[in-house]
């Protein structure tokens, strides 16, 4: 999992997060402010219906697209996604004497969760509740602060509203909107503010209490998006390059309808891929030379044993760490007998200060060392690729050829080496490429949520109106959704900005 510790912050005086006296800067103009001005109203007044008072401020955080560069940031590698325009709301003020934290939703199916004002109680994970997000915000915002010497004094007590566009479980990273905003929210009542790269790494720490050990990428772009900019995210320490996309390219983004669970799913989908990788690192270190007590007790990813890998290839004339993949490691699953003849030591005792890593082993049968870590580093050298790509002096036709090719490797490499597609999203992929995307791929953890196609600008609509016909509409005969909602579950995108307090 990428290490973001505290303190490992590049870049000169860091940007602080903007507070702003007006949507525009956010939500520009035309409909979309509209739009915008009406959702903060009508969350200002359910506000005040549940608590009989005004907000003391707003707070927004953006979903995101990942572009390409799926399931390496928490190896340490490198992704570039977008922000998009949908996103997490949040109203909040002071509670004082209430000693708890009171969280609402605009939408009646979220009931309201209630939590002592206690930042030192533990997310009750098993007992999974939308709630919980907040907390993790709340939990970040005090452990930040103690970390670098600032008092709070008594933990405050708060009551919120929210309001999320961002479709659950779809891959847009919905839970990390939601924690960026409490997080920022919080900030605002506490008068306190953090540089954006502080603010980017704290938030995705506090995300891991909900229990899914997620890299880094989803709060970095929440929080450090820049309108009309993609951006290329570095991780240790956290750094964000501003990527122009090609004008004559659209990213159209499309749910599957299947929904991906990550937190209820995390010790056989996520955090089982996270274990795998730190397996695949310890037993390429070990037959690397590593001394075996040094690889179990310092290597956590597969960036930490890239340079042995690349040495290693470098003696087969071969630059690609892939390469000792493919020679050192094989390709039938390993056993637990395997892996921990090889580490000296049993799993429960490599993994012994994780639980949610305990929780994985006790479900996994077997590992897929080989096919993890191939996807892992080949996944690596693709975000490099798309980068050089856009940046290159190719023509705008074989730009955006060669970007929905690497989007296309991208995707066959989730599928088939790190297994995190579903039945519904290879069918909608092939759906986006047999209508002329010129590269689709499955976008997020996966296993559900959405896929994104990169589409020639002048055939955007049609090619949204095929996918209603190809494969919404059958769903839709079928009650899965409905025709008023199609909106929310495809659209096109343009990169949007990031992560802003509002005082209105
Ligand atoms: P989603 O499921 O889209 O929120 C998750 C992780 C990312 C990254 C991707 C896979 C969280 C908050 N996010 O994204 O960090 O690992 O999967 O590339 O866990």
């Amino acid at each position: 999992m990428a290490q973001l510790t505290p303190g490992g912050i590049v870049g000169g005086e860091a940007e602080l997060i903007p507070t702003l006296s007006s949507l525009e800067p956010v939500y520009g103009e035309g409909s979309q402010l509209d739009e915008a001005r009406l959702r903060f109203a009508r969350l200002g007044d359910r506000f005040e219906a549940v608590y009989g008072a005004r907000p003391a401020l707003f707070a927004r955080s953006p979903g995101r697209v990942n572009l390409i560069g799926e399931h390496i940031d928490y190896e340490g590698y490198s992704v570039l996604p977008m922000a998009i325009r949908q996103d997490m709301i949040v109203a909040v003020r002071r509670a004082d004497g209430s000693g708890q934290v009171r969280v609402a939703n605009v939408d009646d199916k979220y009931p309201v969760c209630v939590y002592p004002a206690d930042p030192d109680k533990e997310i009750d994970i098993k007992n999974h509740k939308w709630g919980h997000y907040f907390m993790c915000g709340y939990k970040g915002v005090y452990e930040y602060c103690r970390s670098k010497g600032i008092d709070l004094g008594e933990p405050i007590a708060l009551d919120a509203v929210v309001d999320g566009t961002v479709p659950q479980g779809s891959g847009l990273s919905s839970s990390a909107a939601f924690v960026c905003s409490a997080t920022i929210a919080i900030m605002g009542v506490l008068e306190k503010n953090f540089p954006k790269k502080e603010v980017a790494q704290f938030t995705c720490l506090s995300e891991r209490h909900i229990g899914t050990q997620s890299g880094g990428m989803d709060q970095a772009i929440s929080i450090m998006a820049k309108s009309g900019f993609a951006e290329l995210i570095d991780f240790n320490p956290i750094h964000a390059t501003d990527v122009q996309l090609p004008p004559g390219g659209t990213f159209v983004i499309a749910h599957c309808l299947a929904e991906s669970k990550k937190a209820e799913t995390a010790a056989t989908n996520y955090n089982n891929r996270v274990v795998e990788c730190r397996l695949a690192a310890i037993v390429l270190a070990i037959k690397l030379g590593m001394d075996t007590k040094k690889a179990v007790s310092s290597v956590t990813t597969l960036s930490d044993v890239e340079g042995l890998c690349v040495s290693f290839a470098g003696n087969e004339g071969s630059s690609d760490p892939g390469v000792a993949v493919k020679k050192l490691l094989h390709e039938e699953p390993y056993t637990v007998e395997e892996i921990e003849k090889i580490a000296g030591e049993s799993l429960t005792s490599v993994f012994q200060s994780s639980q949610t890593s305990l929780d994985v082993i006790k479900a996994a049968k077997h590992y897929k060392l080989f096919q993890r870590a191939t996807h892992v580093y080949s996944e690596a050298r693709r975000v490099y690729a798309f980068r050089d790509t856009v940046s290159s002096k190719l023509s705008e036709e074989d730009m955006l050829k060669g970007l929905g090719d690497l989007m296309n490797e991208s995707h066959y490499s989730c599928s088939v080496l790190y297994e995190c597609s579903c039945p519904e999203l290879e069918e909608l992929v092939k759906v986006c490429r047999d209508n002329g995307a010129l590269g689709a791929r499955l976008t997020g953890a996966g296993w559900g949520g959405c896929a994104v196609a990169l589409v020639k600008e002048r055939i955007v609509p049609q090619f949204i109106l095929n996918l209603k016909e190809m494969y919404y509409k059958s769903r839709i005969d079928r009650g899965v959704i409905n025709q008023n909602d199609l909106g929310l579950y495809v659209f096109a995108s343009k990169p949007s900005s990031g992560a802003a307090i509002f005082k209105l």
